[in-house]
């Protein structure tokens, strides 16, 4: 399942954040595909400008984004303090701007406004974990737990999600470690319950039970500057990596989730100068404590069933980030496979564009001396073999 994790916390120390990476851990560990998005740290901006409000109104690309991937979730989870009774607000901010008409729910034609609107999230269910330094009791009788209404009724009840359930934690200021591991524990427990493994497990995000990911597998395939290898492409000892990243640049799950965290935090620091990037185009920097020189960002298309030009826009991503290296001297490059994980792109079709696309480039340039195609599960290596194999 597809699976879209919102934290809204300012502190990285804080208590919400291990909340959410248990969460993460959970979904990743029962094979689901994860998009987890710590909403400070990406800078997500909270304020809804005018021209937006309207359907079909101005919305940046971040938003956008954002927009997409909550549209196609199948499973929400939500993690954040409770403020007076309320969510931090750049998380309602995220549901002023996110929670669009036409994308989280819209009115029946002719209806102008005085109807009920239809949910339209894909999502049947989704999770809020909450923190709180009120006790439970208290919290209801003396607030009467504004945010049970808020999440269950008026967010999600609206936009289509039946199964909503919530856990608080409190009281956190006072509580011991041995509470907190255990509430830690808890959080994997009802992760685990609401989203168990997927039927399709291992064959997306993680490696099946038994595979090992870091092993390089990698074998010479068809001319011997191409190669599919199997492994993690923050390990890869190339001049520049690929980062199938968001409009954003700043960072999220998946495979640019793990290049931050190897490259370390003045990648962030250096993707923030950078301004975004639309789908389809690519970004350089530098490589900090990844052993790749480079990491070069570019962002796929969101699979929306493939009318919407998704296969071109794949294919410009790997036009742009191939040459986009070979302008800058790079002799050695990793992909990933780009769009296939939170984007929802279907592996072989991609792994056909991805060979498709560099082999053109190869065949015409000399420069480049070596492509590595890095897959992360044994699924998405026999798509390349064989769509390397198809080409020859
Ligand atoms: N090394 C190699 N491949 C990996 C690694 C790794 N360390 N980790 C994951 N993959 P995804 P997308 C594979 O979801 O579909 C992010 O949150 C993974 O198994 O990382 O382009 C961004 O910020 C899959 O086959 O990228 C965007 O919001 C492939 O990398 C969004 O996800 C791509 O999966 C982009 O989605």
């Amino acid at each position: 399942m597809r699976i879209s994790v919102i934290l809204g916390h300012p502190d990285p120390g804080s208590f919400n954040h291990a909340i959410a990476e248990a969460a993460v851990d959970a979904l990743e560990k029962n094979g689901h595909l994860v998009s987890y998005h710590d909403l400070y740290r990406e800078g997500f901006d909270p304020i809804l400008p005018g021209p937006e409000i309207p359907r079909g109104g101005a919305v940046d690309l971040a938003v956008q984004s954002h927009c997409d991937e909550i549209a196609g979730a199948e499973g929400i989870v939500i993690v954040h303090p409770n403020w007076w009774g309320q969510p931090p607000a750049i998380l309602k901010g995220w549901v002023d701007r996110v929670m669009r008409p036409g994308v989280a729910y819209e009115f029946l034609e002719g209806d102008g406004g005085e109807g009920v609107p239809v949910g339209l999230l894909k999502a049947r269910s989704a999770l809020i974990f909450n923190t709180s330094n009120t006790p439970e009791r208290r919290e209801r009788e003396a607030f009467g737990d504004p945010l049970e209404d808020l999440w269950k009724r008026c967010v999600f009840g609206l936009c289509g999600v039946s199964d909503v359930r919530r856990r608080t934690f409190s009281v956190v200021v006072t509580s011991t470690p041995e509470e907190r591991r255990s509430w830690l524990v808890e959080v994997g427990d009802i992760v685990g319950s609401l989203y168990p493994p997927d039927v399709e497990g291992g064959a997306f995000g993680r490696p099946a039970p038994g595979q090992d990911p870091r092993s390089r597998g990698s074998e010479d395939i068809a001319s011997v500057r191409i190669r599919v290898v199997l492994g993690d492409i923050t390990e890869m000892e190339v001049d520049a990596i690929v980062n199938a990243a968001n409009p954003t640049l700043l960072g999220g799950g998946g495979v640019d989730g793990a290049i931050h965290k190897a490259a370390g935090p003045r990648l962030l620091e250096e993707c923030r100068t950078l301004g975004g990037c639309p789908p389809g185009e690519a970004r350089i920097t530098g490589g900090y404590d990844l052993p790749a020189k480079m990491v070069i960002h570019t962002v796929g298309p969101v699979w929306h069933g493939g009318r919407q030009g998704e296969d071109e826009i794949l294919a410009k991503a790997y036009r742009s980030c191939i040459s986009l290296a070979d302008e800058r001297g790079a002799k050695t490059i990793a992909f990933p496979a780009i769009s296939t994980g939170a984007y929802g792109f279907p592996v072989e079709r991609a792994a056909r564009i991805a060979v498709g696309e560099i082999r053109d480039f190869m065949e015409k340039n000399g420069a480049i001396e070596k492509v590595m195609l890095v897959c992360f599960s044994e699924r998405a290596k026999g798509c390349y073999l064989k769509a390397l194999d198809q080409r020859r």
